[in-house]
């Protein structure tokens, strides 16, 4: 691989080794679905554990840099400048139901911007990072966005509604206007791994709703770095870490983009 910034090299160490305790616990969900506890409260503990072990290993480098996990919240708000931006296990309900569709997602974002990212599924040992400025790859290879020049052959990723979402119908009606005029969408159920997907070219374009940002953030300069184009809409001052995302290869944004925003004809 020819990323060698300091901060890629120390986030796939990190997810190396954290993965390690996860492929593990993964292993053993099989006899959990059958125990009278259920593995509910296993999952919280795998989504822990592997958050500790990377906290743990990106603090050892730079105790001062800011955090934003899922699970823990924010470390060191003060630090404006360096964050990392950590998902330990995304994709949990695939995690939980022994479907080996999720991923550890990190990104280091820079005076507001992210310079690198990593997203790695451990089960099927894909590892996708990119850093500004080198490109993208999977494991090795170097990976590019797809090149399909029209929506109406495109496949296209989404997820939610989450079920305390206060706009499922509006999520719904648009999972019927895109299903309307494109190829197929598909739901895999995890977001980070949606977007590794659209750079390496398996899909064509992801969008949703009410994402958080710990979710996408290191997708969104693997896609960048893969030649795609990432936008928020519909943004909400408020919620800066609630995010609406469309991201897709370069031709087909606009297109995507514009059906998005076109209204429902009552
Ligand atoms: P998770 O697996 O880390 O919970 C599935 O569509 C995607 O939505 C996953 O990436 C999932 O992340 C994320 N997700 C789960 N609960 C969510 C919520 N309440 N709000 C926004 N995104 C959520
Ligand atoms: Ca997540």
């Amino acid at each position: 691989m020819r990323l060698n910034s300091p901060q890629i090299n120390l986030i796939t160490k990190a997810c190396m080794k954290a993965s390690r305790s996860l492929i593990r616990d993964f292993g053993e969900l099989e006899n959990l679905q059958v125990s009278s506890k259920g593995p509910g409260d296993f999952v919280s503990s795998a989504d822990k554990r592997t958050e500790r072990i990377l906290i743990e290993e990106l603090q050892k480098a730079h105790p001062d840099y800011g955090i934003i996990t899922e699970e823990t919240g924010i470390i060191n708000k003060s630090n404006l400048n360096n964050k990392w931006i950590i998902d330990p296990i995304d994709g949990t309900m695939n995690f939980l139901n022994g479907i080996p569709q999720f991923a550890i997602s990190i990104g280091y974002e820079e005076d507001g911007e992210i310079k690198c990212g990593v997203i790695f599924n451990p089960i099927l040992n894909e590892m996708f990072c990119a850093e500004k400025g080198n490109g993208a790859y999977l494991n090795n290879s170097r990976i590019r966005a797809s090149n399909k020049k029209k929506l109406k052959d495109s496949i296209i990723v989404t997820g939610g509604p989450k079920g305390d979402s206060k706009i499922r119908e509006k999520i719904f009606s648009e999972y019927i206007k895109v299903s309307n005029n494109v190829s197929n969408v598909r739901k895999f159920g995890s977001a980070a791994l949606d977007i590794a997907y659209v750079a390496c070219g398996r899909f064509d374009g992801y969008w949703q709703r009410e994402i958080n940002y710990w979710d996408i953030a290191a997708g969104i300069i693997i896609l960048k770095e893969a030649g795609g184009f990432v936008n928020f809409f519909d943004e909400n001052e408020n919620l800066p870490l609630k995010k609406n995302i469309l991201a897709t290869n370069s031709n087909i944004h606009e297109e995507l983009m514009s059906l998005i925003n076109k209204k429902d004809i009552e």
